[in-house]
């Protein structure tokens, strides 16, 4: 797909990878329009079923580079909010909204936008080595790219805004006591943990896991009376699918179902 953002489709699974390891996989322009591309091709297409985005090297991502902040400025480029409107706060977005679901395979440190990309995933699978920074207070920014979303929602505010003012490089084994991380493996077995499951997950009911994550996105934002009536909503819409009835004729037919996305 491009030089910093590598795309393979393999079995159902669309693999994402940062490319940019001498640099810890910082963002440049190009990569996050490659990722954004990369998001909207693995929507768009049926035989993508289940999404990894992992990075290349010993990092994730260590968030916007900040020598092209430096160039940027220097060069009266984009503001601040010009240029997140038009780059991570798209591929957020796209993340949150693709009815399919997206693992964050966390192989190294995770920091500013980069540890925000990761939170953005559905499930996290993390290596030993992994770490989550909020680097951005570091620089003098805010968190951005929906860490002030999602953090709160996954530690409580306490330890996010603590998170968020200290830049504290949260571990791996932290992140997974803070309930902000699915597990954690030996970096060894980090590849083959999230091949499991991405390849399970492909397998699944694609189109009852898109609404249930939409279901949960939703949730997430209104009343519990919002939440029973838009579940019900989209239940009508899971319970016509070609995966739904195969699910319980094979249930009652006593054997394994064969699950088509459809
Ligand atoms: O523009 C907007 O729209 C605003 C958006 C902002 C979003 C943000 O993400 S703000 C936060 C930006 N990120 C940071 O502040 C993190 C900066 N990096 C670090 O603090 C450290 O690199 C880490 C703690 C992540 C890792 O430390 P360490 O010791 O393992 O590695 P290192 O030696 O610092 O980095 C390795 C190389 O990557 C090094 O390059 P070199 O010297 O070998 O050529 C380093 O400069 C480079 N690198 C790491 N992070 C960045 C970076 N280069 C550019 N930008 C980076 N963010």
């Amino acid at each position: 797909m491009s030089e910093t953002l590598l795309y393979q489709l393999q079995d159902g699974v669309a693999h994402l990878t940062l490319n940019r390891p001498d640099k810890l996989n910082a963002f440049t322009d190009p990569m996050l329009a490659a990722l954004e591309a990369a998001l909207k091709t693995a929507e768009r297409d049926p035989e993508v079923r289940c999404l990894v985005i992992t990075g290349a090297g010993r990092g994730f991502s260590a968030g916007q580079d900040l020598a092209a902040v430096q160039a940027r400025d220097g060069q009266g480029g984009m503001s601040f909010r010009e240029h997140l409107e038009h780059t991570y706060n798209r591929v957020i977005s796209r993340i949150r909204t693709i009815e399919k679901p997206v693992i964050a395979a966390v192989n190294g440190v995770a920091a500013g936008a980069g540890a925000s990309l990761a939170l953005a995933c559905d499930l996290r699978l993390c290596a030993e080595e992994a770490s989550f920074i909020q680097s951005f207070v570091g620089v003098g920014l805010v968190p951005d790219s929906g860490s002030t979303y999602f953090l709160p929602r996954m530690v409580g505010y306490p330890r996010a805004f603590e998170l968020a003012i200290t830049a504290e490089r949260l571990g791996a084994a932290d992140a997974l006591a803070l309930g902000m991380v699915n597990r954690v493996l030996p970096r060894a077995e980090l590849d083959a943990a999230v091949a499991e499951l991405a390849g399970r997950l492909a397998q699944a009911p694609t189109k009852a896991i898109g609404l249930t994550k939409r279901a949960m996105n939703r949730a997430m934002q209104g009343s519990l009376d919002e939440a029973l009536a838009y579940e019900a909503q989209l239940q009508e819409i899971a319970g016509r699918s070609a995966d739904h009835a195969e699910g319980v004729a094979a249930f009652l037919e006593k054997r394994p179902p064969s699950f088509s996305g459809r």
